[in-house]
């Protein structure tokens, strides 16, 4: 991170833009309005990924905001832009996404704070290693005049491939829900031990596996996927003891996610007593849907249309720090089509076609923004 801090700085600065680290660990570059002390445009995305990623997934908003400021060439608008290149979105080292964004609505409390990774090392642990200070964090909340929050991302999925498009308007992002469950048997000699007698914690996670895929089948517009599995004592001649399973489960109604859930929970309580084991089950993340900001996804559209391209108007199944910030300030998303609607993988690609059609419609947003009278009545708000 500090490697990709040091290059993307390196661009802002030659961009006219002033970079800091907040005590999140958020790269955040402000590039000045014309009169000083105006409002100010977030434009961004995060700089975390998962393991073995593709290359786009994040890093691709912060950079297109970047070009964004390049193209202006020292142009100043009627209100400032902040580039912000989130420290930690995708939950992967503490189990929990969002904790960059979190300092900006002020939500990084004591208990993400505490979250630990697989060594033990506390997100506190993490952020003063990195050379930040705890104390600092309060200082990482959105300035008080902070007046939309925009974010160019790959669609990460198949739909705008499918419909042939280069640019999508994101209307809303989907609910999710992140859990972790333990299913505790009883190690045994995998040789001397009748099927009938054991307690065996792999074969419990299993059944229950098949049952989660079998329940998102039966739900449209559900999707649950078991990502990790870690079993004890994960020897080959001894029935496992242990076996720890993680849970991501999404919908875009928050009432369907969360009678999907609660029918999960079920089914490992059941599973788990039918078979003699214990159940230990813990939620990581519970995050309801977020609606788009209406007037940033039709400021969108037209911009994508200026841009000789039909926008498509489309729900994010992927999580973002956009539904985040969304708390506090007018947010939404430009979706940039994904090539065989790959992502989370080296497969990962977009095509530089699109590329360039997203710094077009970004210019025409930022004119079409700096001449909006509604956007000059929210900047006497802000
Ligand atoms: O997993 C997601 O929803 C996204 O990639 N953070
Ligand atoms: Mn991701
Ligand atoms: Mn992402």
């Amino acid at each position: 991170m500090h490697d990709c801090h040091r290059e993307i700085a390196r661009w802002l600065k030659a961009a006219g833009a002033e970079v800091t680290v907040d005590a999140a660990g958020n790269l955040r570059g402000f590039y000045g309005a014309a009169e000083s002390s105006r409002p100010r445009l977030l434009l961004g995305s995060h700089l975390d990924t998962v393991p073995n990623a593709g290359a786009f997934d994040g890093v691709l908003g912060v950079v297109i905001a970047v070009a964004l400021l390049e193209a202006l060439e020292g142009r100043q608008l009627p209100f400032a832009i902040e580039v912000v290149g989130f420290s930690e979105e995708e939950g992967v080292r503490f189990g929990t996404p969002f904790i960059g964004s979190c300092a900006l609505v002020g939500r990084l409390d004591s208990d993400l704070l505490n979250r630990e990774d697989g060594n033990g090392i506390s997100v506190k642990n993490a952020i003063e290693h990195f050379g930040l200070n705890l104390e600092d964090i309060p200082r990482a909340a959105l300035s008080k005049g902070t007046l939309a929050y925009l974010e160019f991302h790959i669609e990460q999925g198949p739909v705008l491939e499918s419909l042939g498009r280069s640019l999508g308007a994101v209307e809303a992002i989907a609910a999710q829900s992140r859990m972790s469950f333990e299913f505790l048997g009883r190690a045994n000699h995998a040789g001397t031990t009748p099927m009938h007698l054991r307690h065996d914690a792999i074969a419990a996670a299993a059944e229950w596996i098949l049952a989660v895929e079998r329940t998102a089948e039966n739900h449209p517009g559900l999707v649950a996927t078991v990502g990790q599995i870690e079993a004890k004592p994960g020897a080959t001649n001894v029935i496992a003891a242990e076996a720890r399973v993680s849970l991501d489960v999404r919908h875009k109604s928050d009432d369907i996610l969360k009678r999907a859930a609660e029918t999960l929970v079920r089914l490992a309580r059941e599973i788990a007593a039918r078979r003699g084991l214990t159940l230990r089950q813990s939620v990581l993340l519970s995050q309801h849907a977020v609606a788009m900001d209406p007037f940033l996804i039709d400021q969108i559209q037209e911009a994508i249309r200026s841009t000789g391209c039909q926008p498509h108007r489309m729900t994010s199944g992927a999580g973002h720090d956009a539904m985040i910030l969304a708390e506090k300030v007018p947010a939404a998303m430009i979706f940039l089509r994904s090539p065989g609607g790959i992502s989370h993988d080296p497969a990962e690609s977009v095509e530089p076609g699109d590329v360039a059609k997203a710094l077009e419609c970004g210019l025409h947003l930022l004119d079409q923004l700096a001449n909006s009278s509604e956007l000059q009545k929210r900047m006497c708000r802000a």
